[in-house]
């Protein structure tokens, strides 16, 4: 059974998660596939600048993000939802696990997600350790790269997990198909691609795509795989 999925989003950029309400991701909300909530994180302080960082303790640069208004806003979630349903709190964050296919997969398997957005170096450690006496908690890195904050992270993890819950792909293409399928023996890039026309600029689509021998196209769709995972992706080659 192919049950909703509840996603609670705590940024101090509530703005920036509006792409959310687009396209694939936009549409499985308004079929009510997906619940989505964006909190704005400065709703949870009490002082008249709203702030939300402070210096770190033992020096070094840059801003950390406070405790309180995280624990306020993440208990206000979490009563808000039923004592049936325990969600998991993801924290992006460069010094995560690296996200991934079979990740995105099980996110899309939970009934509850709430993603906490970091910013400045990032949230006091000790609300992770807090919120994983309670709950479970993934910290999660998209790659190996540093962004300003969690936001751009968190678009990427929706998207990823939303693709595959039961009618939430438009089309009939099986999600069991994608490169990085975990059903898959073997990540294999996917290879060229091509539609109408079938000359265009002097450039022709090879010749087995319009031949009808489904045979033949199956072997060219494998042989091309294993072309572009051997060229882009050497260490995902056999
Ligand atoms: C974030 C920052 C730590 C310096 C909150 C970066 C994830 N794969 C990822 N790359 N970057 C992130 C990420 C996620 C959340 C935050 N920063 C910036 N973090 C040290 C700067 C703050």
């Amino acid at each position: 059974m192919a049950t909703r999925l509840r996603v609670d989003i705590i940024s101090v950029f509530p703005d920036y998660l509006a792409p959310l309400r687009l396209s694939l991701v936009g549409k499985a909300i308004d079929a009510g596939l997906i619940d989505l909530q964006v909190h704005d994180l400065r709703d949870f302080t009490h002082d008249r600048h709203r702030t939300v960082d402070d210096t770190p303790f033992g020096g070094g640069p840059g801003m950390v993000m406070k405790p309180e208004p995280w624990g306020e806003a993440l208990d206000t979630v979490l009563a808000s939802g039923s004592d049936q349903i325990t969600p998991t709190l993801v924290v992006p964050t460069p010094s995560g696990a690296l996200f991934n296919q079979a990740r995105a997969a099980s996110l899309a398997n939970e009934q509850w997600l709430i993603f906490a957005c970091g910013r400045y170096e990032g949230i006091d450690s000790r609300v992770v350790a807090h919120y994983s006496t309670r709950i479970p908690v993934l910290e999660l890195s998209i790659g190996d790269f540093v962004l300003a904050g969690g936001e751009a992270a968190v678009l990427v993890m929706v998207e990823a997990a939303a693709r595959l819950k039961p009618g939430v792909l438009g089309n009939v293409r099986s999600a069991a198909d994608d490169s990085f399928s975990p059903t898959k023996d073997g990540a294999a890039l996917e290879g060229p691609v091509f539609t109408k026309p079938a000359l265009w600029r002097e450039l022709a689509v090879p010749e087995v795509l319009q031949s009808g021998n489904h045979g033949a196209i199956k072997a060219w769709h494998l042989e091309q795989s294993a072309l572009r995972t051997s060229q882009q992706r050497p260490e995902l080659a056999d």
